[in-house]
């Protein structure tokens, strides 16, 4: 009896735990999905919807952008350091059926299903952009909250910012989490800044995704998987914004549109820079800037690593490097160098120390969840960091940096900004004021650096409100382009090293950051004299331009591999110059629609699968018309792709019929590079400085071709902010080989040009034609004017020489 009730229990036990192990297996299914949607309100140009598991809010933005906000709990006001732009008023429609709900707009429809949510995207004749994956569209797991979207057949997938890999980023996937990599290897992931931005391509169709959320987030571009691409953050909102256009062009100016443009930077920042890790004491640092000045290398910039400070003690001098750091800044700003110092986020703790007192004052800190003092160990030793999410770290900061300009210094290089701390490990319990929202560090991480960027321009700029401050950090999030520019970081000295940052700079400029660079020569370890050679060589086409080496490396200056080499740098820094009216009116464009300096050939040509081929994927376009193909050092022979279209030599002006790889001989002395046909490119005399002028002479290079193009041509005083009234000078050029006329509109500005002549050098033509300008005939010279100094045989057709004045004039051949 006992016997058959124990049985009997433990039966029933037996029964009670299975049936509770598969309860308990339902119960802790780890995915939520979003499931059915339960009621819609529209109210203007924003869609309310309440699902079975969620809350989603749709927001249109422009006709070619709608914003998606799904969160697990009613949507909070929401705040972005991102996203500046607010929603347009625009014409739309919105039908709420049954089944689904469909908004329409002047450039694209979303229909979003109703059971299970989940939204499509299509163009006005109705093509599929881009849609949720059926089955999965948006879940959670714990609080990452994920949308997986539908891979299209041959989907390709490019920009996402400072990311490894290649140009198409198809197979792979991708971790935001800002990252010191100390001499990071080629395929390294994450780096050190985060852009969650990417441009999905497929069907002649391309599309952007920006997911605003700065916590930890992945991107799978079907890495492990054939079924989706998807994105999502560890923690807080889905909150991305989807952008249709027909070309990317537009794609960037909508993202850009969003998140903000930079400013016009200094012009001196154009120029070359000289860094190493590190230059002191103050004679050091002035040999250098003399060395380049006597053996006629142009340079605008030196820039002082951390061992100016006194036991890098941030805001501080070592008093016996440099004894007086303003005069020495004086000396170099009479020789026309600007100098730019490093500052890194940690203030050492020093009791009495009154930088770090004021900090203590202030509240300018970050602090633990119990009120006490986050401290981390960086060069200095323990450290306080400044809250940058907090008004008063800012203002501390703010004032702080004012310690610069004092001292006659106006570029400021934030490193360490990830933030970098001994041991990589901040502790996630650690509060940063987001505001006054107050979030852990696991919000804050990948904004930091960003806004620590952003607060250095800001004390810069009230410090010197006449001067444009110039900002360079190594960490950064989405929308660092209104403030800062930014470095690649630790890179080695390898051949590998240099194409990955070319794909670097790319994607950055893919992604909305125009004003780029890398340590040229690489950062760890010594370049060979011909890596040296190509790296400079390309150098030369980065929009930051800067040499830089790690601390016991080789000496890097230009002058530092022979006499070879010396001469090839000096040709292309002296070319760089040459080319500053070209690069300065592009970086104009950058500040007007996004457009990036250094522009992946996926661009112009996203449907010519070639662009992205391994072999063909770092070959990037200078601005409109100069096309670049970085080589590594120990080719002899290398492959160029040209695009469709005619292209020129830049050396020999030789055409070359593009739409084809060309098995091109190298010679180290000279990088390919190749203009486009119909091309419009204004130089000017070979400068030592910006501080130098440039002669009177401003050299317009036309390149004879089939197709109508213009240039926006753009001067200023490259120094103050005079330009936001109206100070300055820019017209438009236009060649037309249909009406044939090389034309320029009239000037608009208050400036006036600061080039009385125009030298129109004329490439590709015949030599035959008759040139008249309003009439009045033009007789054309053959000339002399070499792109690169040494090359000698290089003649172009012939240039005709017309004083410059703003008025439209126009010129037939
Ligand atoms: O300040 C020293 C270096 C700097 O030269 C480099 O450019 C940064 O990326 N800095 C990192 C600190 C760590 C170097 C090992």
């Amino acid at each position: 009896m006992i016997r058959s009730t124990l049985k009997k229990y433990r039966f029933s036990l037996l029964f009670i735990s299975l049936t509770s192990l598969c309860t308990s297996t339902l119960a802790q299914n780890p995915v939520r999905e979003i499931g059915n949607i339960k009621s819609v309100k529209v109210t203007g140009q924003e869609i309310g919807i309440t699902t079975d598991n969620g809350y989603a809010n749709i927001i249109l933005y422009s006709p070619s952008i709608i914003r998606v906000r799904i969160d697990k709990k009613q949507l909070q006001n929401d705040q972005s350091y991102a996203v500046i732009a607010t929603p347009e008023k625009i014409k739309n429609a919105v039908t709420n059926n049954a089944t689904e709900i469909i908004i329409q707009t002047d450039s694209l429809k979303a229909v979003v299903q109703k059971k299970p949510f989940s939204i499509a995207f299509f163009t006005n004749d109705g093509r599929v952009i881009n849609e949720d994956e059926k089955g999965l569209t948006t879940s959670w797991v714990g609080n990452e909250a994920t949308t997986y979207k539908h891979m299209q057949e041959a989907e390709r997938f490019i920009g996402l910012g400072e990311k490894t890999g290649n140009l198409d980023r198809k197979g792979n996937g991708y971790t935001n989490w800002n990252t010191d990599v100390y001499g990071y290897r080629t395929d390294a992931d994450p780096i050190y800044s985060t852009i969650p931005f990417y441009i999905g391509i497929h069907h002649g169709l391309n599309y952007g995704i920006f997911l605003d959320n700065t916590f930890q987030s992945d991107f799978n571009f079907g890495a492990s998987n054939d079924r989706f691409s998807s994105f999502g953050a560890r923690d807080g909102e889905m909150n991305y914004y989807f952008i249709y256009h027909s070309t990317v062009r537009d794609i960037i100016r909508s993202y850009t549109q969003l998140t903000g443009r930079m400013k016009l930077p200094p012009l001196w920042s154009l120029g070359y820079q000289q860094n190493r890790y590190s230059y002191y004491p103050d004679t050091e640092v002035l040999r250098i800037a003399q060395t380049l000045r006597e053996k006629k290398i142009p340079a605008d910039g030196i820039t002082l690593d951390i061992h100016y400070m006194d036991k890098y003690q941030l805001f501080t001098w070592d008093k016996e490097r440099f004894p007086n750091p303003l005069q020495m800044t004086t000396k170099l700003k009479d020789m026309g160098f600007k100098t730019t110092v490093i500052v890194d986020p940690g203030i050492k703790i020093v009791p009495g120390a009154p930088a770090f007192e004021r900090g203590l004052k202030a509240d300018a800190y970050i602090r633990y969840v119990d009120g006490k003092y986050y401290s981390g160990q960086v060069w200095p030793g323990w450290c306080y960091f400044t809250d940058f999410t907090s008004a008063k770290g800012r203002d501390f900061w703010k004032k702080e940096v004012k310690f610069f300009p004092d001292n006659g210094v106006t570029g400021i290089w934030n490193d360490m900004n990830e933030i970098a701390t001994w041991g990589q490990k901040m502790p996630n319990n650690v509060l940063f004021d987001f505001e006054g929202k107050k979030g852990s560090h696991l919000q804050a991480h990948n904004v930091y650096g960003a806004l620590m960027a952003r607060t250095s321009y800001e004390g810069i700029r009230a410090a010197m409100p006449d001067e444009r401050p110039f900002i360079l950090t190594r960490s950064g999030y989405a929308g660092m382009q209104r403030y800062t520019a930014i470095w690649t970081g630790d890179n080695r000295s390898e051949d590998d090293h240099m194409l990955l940052g070319v794909r670097l700079l790319n994607s950055l400029g893919l992604s909305g950051v125009p004003f780029t660079g890398m340590d040229i020569g690489g950062f760890t370890g010594n370049p060979t004299a011909g890596l040296y050679a190509r790296w400079i060589q390309a150098g030369a086409f980065f929009p930051y331009f800067r040499n830089h080496t790690t601390y016991n490396s080789k000496a890097s200056e230009p002058w530092s591999y022979g006499e070879e080499v010396t001469e090839i740098a000096k040709n292309y820094i002296g070319l760089r110059y040459k080319l500053l009216p070209y690069l300065y009116s592009t970086f104009y464009e950058a500040t007007q629609n996004g457009m990036p300096v250094v522009r992946s050939l996926a661009i112009d040509n996203t449907f010519d699968n070639v662009v992205y081929e391994p072999a063909f994927q770092n070959q990037f376009l200078f601005g409109q018309s100069i096309l670049v193909a970085p080589v590594e050092s120990t080719k002899e022979m290398t492959k160029v792709y040209l695009p469709t279209g005619t292209w020129y030599d830049l050396y020999t002006d030789k055409k070359q019929t593009g739409g084809d790889e060309k098995l091109t001989e190298l010679k180290l002395k000279q990088l390919p590079v190749y203009v486009k046909e119909s091309a419009i490119i204004p130089m000017q005399n070979l400068i030592q400085t910006t501080a130098e002028t440039p002669g009177d002479t401003l050299k317009i290079h036309i390149y004879n071709g089939s197709m109508q193009n213009s240039f926006v041509y753009y001067e200023d005083d490259g120094k103050s902010f005079a330009y936001e009234q109206d100070n300055f000078y820019k017209r438009t050029i236009h060649f037309d080989p249909l009406t044939k006329a090389i034309s320029f509109d009239k000037a608009s500005g208050k400036l006036a040009s600061k080039f009385k002549q125009l030298l129109i050098i004329l490439h590709g033509f015949t030599g035959a034609e008759n040139f008249s300008s309003n009439g009045t005939s033009l007789v054309s010279t053959a000339t002399k004017t070499f792109m690169i100094e040494d090359e000698k045989k290089f003649a172009p057709t012939s240039e005709l020489k017309i004083s410059n004045n703003a008025d439209a004039f126009s010129i037939k051949y």
